[in-house]
């Protein structure tokens, strides 16, 4: 019989985190649609599936192309929420230093940023907070590498593929 319980405390457990992220949802319907209709969707951009109409369209791009400044160093900043990246593509020159500053929208999900591509120098995942966070590396290999959140929330769709992803492409 306690072993009954504790199955149905569990169960209502997982109903109340369940109802919590559904909670959630039409802020970020909107905030996403807005997010979504703000920028131009690139033409021969896949459509949205079906089952995702909260979700950012995918293939709508924000490209950030990083200037060297005086102290040789590439700054790029990016803020992250639900669910996207902004900006979402980023380009660096190569074997030069970059200086990238991450922060998280306001919100209660919590999100990162994960890139790994140590065979171009480029191998980090960093927890976005309310307060910037740096994050500092030298790109040695040209080409364009993903960047994500790998977060995800019990049987719900990863961040990911909500739209949390983008590229850093790295440039002669
Ligand atoms: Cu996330």
């Amino acid at each position: 019989m306690k072993f009954f319980r504790v199955v149905l405390i569990y169960l209502a457990m997982i109903l109340v985190l369940g109802l919590k992220a559904f909670a959630q949802q039409p802020g970020q319907e909107m905030k996403s649609d807005a997010v979504a209709s703000a920028q131009e969707t690139k033409p021969g951009a896949e459509p949205a599936p079906a089952e995702g109409a909260d979700d950012r369209v995918k293939g709508s791009e924000k490209r950030f192309v990083a200037l060297v400044g005086k102290d040789g160093v590439q700054h790029v900043e990016i803020v992250g929420g639900e669910y996207y990246f902004d900006p979402n593509f980023i380009v660096v020159k190569v074997n030069t230093p970059v200086e990238l500053k991450v922060k998280k929208a306001p919100g209660i999900v919590s999100h990162d940023i994960v890139v790994k591509a140590p065979e171009a120098g480029i191998d980090f995942k960093t927890g976005l907070c309310k307060e910037w966070t740096t994050v500092t590396f030298t790109p040695t290999r040209p080409g364009k590498y993903e960047m994500f959140c790998d977060k995800k929330f019990l049987w719900f769709k990863s961040h990911r593929d909500r739209g949390m992803e983008g590229s850093i492409e790295v440039v002669p």
